[in-house]
């Protein structure tokens, strides 16, 4: 009955959808369109806290952060099969969670790279994640950004056409090896797998996520493999004379706009064929195996502007990338190696203005009626879920949920960086509008969250009210992230006031 219930609003939205396009077809559209708004429907759930980092607020000079006045800025929360949880600060630190919940230093990033950068909204240390085999190699990575200003580490790739003398920014990844992978402090060794170099004014669009498929065993093609989110470093608005420049994506020769795949040992120690950086490109990979050296092995997916998390559905493997548009429209990708998601010359559902004459990056054109419905065909693939910027502006990281929490079973679980807002869409709708045909993208509802107090009263609040009345002062961003725990649950975490907040079932039964 859910399912057909489900199928019923899915055919509804679809043609909904369809209407809605063809009254736009043919004229260009330079405000934001306006499909229908995201709206509650009855699904409600609780959330709590489970711990908050240390205050960071005065660790750099206000010229220096992007954000002074926030408490600590967590981008990820990373749980290890042995049940210690990691969590970083962006200002520098990577911490253990002990099981109180009372967090300790592991590593001081910050103290080891002296070129880091905190001044923009990814920046500083931005990421981390630990190898599938920790517990015996003592392997992590981690993806940080840099000033390239008086730096004298040299970049392993700057976009095609720029040389060094244009480099603004470095995007670095780095393997750390603990000696001792148990211990509750770090000491070990170092390695730099990549150097990018940024070449628009910011440190905008950096790569910030690096993910291991959670759902392969030892023995799969896929495992031990690092997956990275998907950017177009700044390209689109990065500011100075080299953003706006679509001649930078829609390539295979380039490490631009694409999530990359990459085996992260050293081929010296692999034995196989070494990548741009220090890594081995996977023999597996398609564009490796392709048999054309001006296409890069490295990538995996490409046309991303800023698929800044990837993820995996445990139950079948499916792979999400979560992309972050331009003025108009947030992205929801299924993603299949090899393909192309579009930018900059898609924008959702419609064609980005940029790469027509005299055009605009925040300008859209509809596709026709028959690209729309795919009786026509091109070589992008289109988003499965999107919303847009009437009803946020920036897309967080999403997860297919199988947890606890039985009103969101079965759903994808995501919502807005920047009005916190949470929002799902049923996963066999997404799975199904995986189609190869545009029109055809699942509906998302928006998630009404509660708390309850110690006598179990229930009080409806937004994310953006709790980060508020954590800080005690306004917000003027929610500063979103979503992370998962190693048994499937949401934490959902803020760069403004650095709490962490699970969704919960409802502990009514329980008071
Ligand atoms: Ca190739
Ligand atoms: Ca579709």
């Amino acid at each position: 009955m859910k399912q057909a219930l489900t199928l019923l609003l899915f055919v509804l939205f679809v043609l909904r959808a369809a209407a809605w396009f063809e009254t736009q077809a043919g004229t260009p559209i330079v405000s934001p369109p306006k499909p229908a708004p995201i709206t509650k429907h009855g699904l409600m759930v609780e959330i709590r806290d489970v711990a908050r980092l240390p205050d960071t607020r005065k660790l750099r000079p206000a010229d220096q952060d992007v954000v002074p006045a926030g408490w600590a800025r967590i981008n990820f929360v990373r749980d290890l099969p042995d049940g210690r949880r990691f969590v970083n600060d962006s200002r520098g630190f990577l911490y253990l969670l002990d099981r109180d919940n009372h967090p300790t230093v592991y590593a001081n990033v910050a103290e080891v790279f002296p070129f880091a950068i905190y001044n923009r909204l990814e920046s500083g240390f931005i990421g981390f994640v630990f190898h599938p085999e920790f517990a015996r190699n003592g392997l992590f990575y981690t993806v940080h950004g840099e000033r390239a200003a008086g730096n004298p580490a040299v970049p392993n790739f700057i976009p095609p056409g720029y040389t060094r003398a244009d480099v603004t920014n470095h995007n670095v990844f780095t393997e750390w090896h603990a000696t001792n992978p148990a211990a509750n402090t770090f000491t070990g060794t170092r390695r730099e797998l990549l150097r990018i170099g940024q070449v628009v004014a910011n440190l905008t669009h950096p790569f910030g996520d690096l993910e291991f498929n959670p759902t392969v065993k030892p023995g799969d093609r896929d495992y031990g493999l690092l997956y990275t989110s998907g950017s177009d470093t700044g390209f689109s608005n990065g500011g100075g004379p080299n953003a706006n420049n679509p001649t930078q994506t829609q390539r295979l020769d380039t490490l631009i706009g694409a999530i990359l795949r990459i085996d992260p040992r050293s081929a010296s120690a692999s034995g196989g064929t070494k990548g741009i950086g220090d890594y081995t490109i996977p023999a597996v990979n398609k564009f490796a195996a392709d048999g054309d050296p001006k296409t890069f092995g490295e990538i995996y997916a490409y046309g991303f502007r800023n698929a800044h998390r990837v993820s995996w559905d445990p139950i079948d493997g499916t792979m999400f990338a979560t992309d972050i548009g331009m003025n108009n429209i947030e992205e929801v990708n299924i993603v299949h190696e090899g393909n192309n998601y579009g930018w900059m010359k898609r924008e959702g559902l419609f064609e980005n203005g940029i790469t027509r004459p005299g055009g605009a990056l925040d300008q859209l054109f509809p596709l026709s009626p028959e690209m729309l419905h795919g009786q026509n065909k091109d070589e992008f693939t289109y988003p499965v879920a999107m919303y847009d910027h009437t009803q946020g502006q920036a897309i967080t990281a999403g997860f297919a949920y199988h947890g606890r929490i039985a009103a969101l079973q079965g759903k994808f679980v995501f919502g807005d960086i920047v009005r916190g807002r949470v929002f799902v869409a049923d996963l066999v709708a997404m799975k199904k509008a995986d189609d190869g045909i545009p029109e055809t993208v699942a509906p998302v509802e928006e998630v009404q969250l509660y708390t309850r107090d110690d006598r179990g009263n229930r009080t409806y609040v937004t994310f953006r009210e709790l980060i508020e009345v954590a800080n005690g002062t306004t917000a003027t961003r929610a500063d979103l992230h979503i992370s998962r725990t190693r048994d499937g649950e949401l934490l959902l975490t803020s760069r403004q006031d650095g709490m962490i907040r699970m969704l919960v079932p409802d502990s009514s039964g329980t008071q």
